[in-house]
């Protein structure tokens, strides 16, 4: 099968990650790196053996045959580097969240429809190796039918060590945490028929929210609670794990830390440890993340070369939605019913 050649655009810290990522799969290889510091694409492309970069996205596309582009640059640029490679005719791959706000996301995707060209969205929490045994045993239906859920991300890990530019971001949490514990919800329990959010400011130095609580009524009957803190000072610390509670008619099903997965009916407790696996590239801190993000892109690829996808743009739109109605929600204090 001829290999896919892509160019990554922006090589600060997920680069470092999702690169790496791609060359755990076959038939994928990555033709050059654009970063508007040189010195930065410069260094990624010699770590990675990456033969050409630029520091013009334009210049990159003119002189380079891809088939696809991989952007993991800062919020902002995704739409305009989107609409670069989708007028060549260039498929997109694009890190979550899509765009700054719920109307430039319709706008990535309308450009890439009129364009002709595919977008996947690179939205790889729900691809952790212990949330996909949640799902399976849910699927399995070992706890029946299940009617409550909470999923938690709450933690004090000093995150903004390593991406110093989400202290600045005016919409925090719920669009960096809550897009991927949001997509979580979706991929649990499917689509939401209402919400209801709350947020908080608890740490000076961050601009924007950085404490989220939505509820969530699910078509399927269920309501699940979603919670995500940068200001949590627990006992244990959990990132960057998710946490999963979800009753069912016959039994509950727990992701707790280290994860381990304790599965409870009529019978008694049966518990599993179900780790990611630990390539040698990723970063022990994130190890889950990391991890998540080889089984996420080998999905994507699978969309790229016309097979079966769960990430493509369209999908994650309904997510971008429950972020940005959370934001509606908090902002006006009511149910937001869709
Ligand atoms: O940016 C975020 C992400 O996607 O995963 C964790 C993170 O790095 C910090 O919240």
């Amino acid at each position: 099968m001829r290999k896919l050649k892509f160019a990554i655009f922006g090589t600060g810290f997920w680069s470092n990650y999702q690169i790496p990522g791609w060359l755990e799969l076959s038939g994928v290889e990555c033709v050059a790196a654009y970063n508007r510091t040189l010195s930065k694409a410069e260094k990624i492309a010699d770590k990675f053996g990456i033969p050409t970069v630029y520091d013009s996205p334009e210049s990159l596309l003119d002189n380079e045959t891809l088939d696809f582009v991989d952007i993991c640059t800062d919020v902002d640029t995704h739409l305009p580097l989107a609409k670069l490679a989708a007028a060549r005719g260039i498929d997109v791959v694009c890190q979550k969240p899509m765009a700054p706000s719920l109307e430039l996301a319709v706008e990535v995707l309308e450009i890439c429809k009129s364009n002709g060209v595919k977008l996947f969205i690179n939205e790889n929490f729900r691809w952790q190796a212990p949330i996909r045994s949640v799902k399976k045993a849910l699927d399995s239906g070992v706890i029946g039918k299940p009617f409550k859920a909470r999923i938690s991300f709450c933690s004090a890990f000093p995150v903004f060590d390593n991406q110093p530019f989400l202290t600045e971001l005016e919409h925090f949490i719920l669009t960096d945490i809550g897009s991927h514990v949001l997509d979580i919800c979706r991929f649990l329990f499917g689509e939401a028929e209402s919400l209801y959010c709350t947020t908080q400011s608890i740490n000076p130095n961050v601009k924007g929210e950085d404490v989220a609580n939505v509820m969530l009524k699910m078509t399927d009957d269920l309501t699940c609670y979603t919670e995500m803190s940068y200001a949590s000072l627990l006992e244990k610390e959990s990132f960057p794990q998710v946490l999963v509670l979800v009753e069912g008619s016959k039994g509950s099903l727990q992701l707790s830390h280290d994860f381990l997965i304790k599965t409870t009916t009529k019978m008694g407790t049966v518990s599993e440890v179900v780790k990611p696996n630990l390539y040698d590239w990723i970063d022990p801190e994130y190890a889950v993340v990391h991890s998540s993000i080889v089984d996420c892109q080998r999905n994507i690829l699978n969309g790229l070369r016309g097979g079966q996808s769960e990430m493509a743009g369209e999908d994650n739109l309904k997510t971008v939605e429950l972020v940005w109605k959370s934001y509606q929600s908090a902002e006006s204090d009511s149910l937001i019913k869709f």
